[in-house]
């Protein structure tokens, strides 16, 4: 009688096991709307001090500098903003580019909620390996840049910037900041990032 039960209740947890879909994991996209898009793990890692990992329970993005209202989110407070996809070139100053497909949030929506001041007009963005770089407020406003988390349709690998990365499409590769810790409001267009400071053009255009 006890093997009998034990049998049937070894049959019922195998049983349970098969029924559940297994995950497969993410499958990267290398097609978007009939456009070829390169491979986010064929890219060249050229960062300043090596792919940063992120331990994102302790992970916090600030706005901050020239605003009224600062705000610090968590990964999952970021997340739950509108998201927007978009497949946008990068090209990078030692003669590389890549097409990829971006899911991200507006970064003026971010800017709006911490209410910019009337004088800022540059924005600063920091990230966790210290790398800075700078964009001009209208222009992310205008052109609707994203600060993304996923590429390709899977969440930003470590290499690729995770948890996020700043799409500064049309403008080189040194304005894409990853690992942003904090976007900072700023009244100086002249503020020189890591790049920048070293005599790369602060418009950076492409
Ligand atoms: N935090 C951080 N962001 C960075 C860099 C860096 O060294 N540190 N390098 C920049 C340069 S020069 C390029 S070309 C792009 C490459 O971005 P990708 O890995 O998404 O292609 O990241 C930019 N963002
Ligand atoms: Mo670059």
């Amino acid at each position: 009688m006890k093997a009998a039960a034990i049998i049937i209740i070894i049959a019922l947890v195998l049983g349970g096991c098969a029924m559940k879909p297994k995950s497969l994991g993410a499958v990267e996209v290398r097609d978007y709307q009939g456009e070829k898009l390169d491979s986010a793990f064929s890219l060249r890692e050229n960062s300043i001090k090596g792919p940063q990992h992120i331990d994102i329970e302790n992970y916090t993005l600030k706005v901050g500098g020239l605003v009224e209202a600062p705000k610090e989110y968590s990964y999952d407070e970021v997340l739950k903003h509108k998201a927007y996809t978009k497949v946008i070139r990068l090209y990078c100053v030692e003669g590389w580019d890549a097409n990829l497909l971006w899911e991200g949030v507006l970064l003026s929506g971010l800017i709006d909620e911490a209410k910019a001041k009337k004088e800022a007009n540059t924005v600063i963005f920091h990230a966790y390996d210290g790398y800075t770089s700078s964009l001009p407020l209208d222009y992310i406003k205008s052109r609707n840049i994203l600060l993304a988390y996923k590429v390709n349709n899977i969440t930003l690998p470590d290499e690729r910037g995770f948890p996020f990365e700043v799409i500064a499409e049309d403008k080189l590769g040194y304005k894409w900041v990853r690992w942003v810790t904090e976007i900072e409001l700023s009244d100086n267009p002249d503020y020189k990032g890591t790049w920048e400071s070293k005599g790369y053009s602060n418009k950076a255009d492409v």
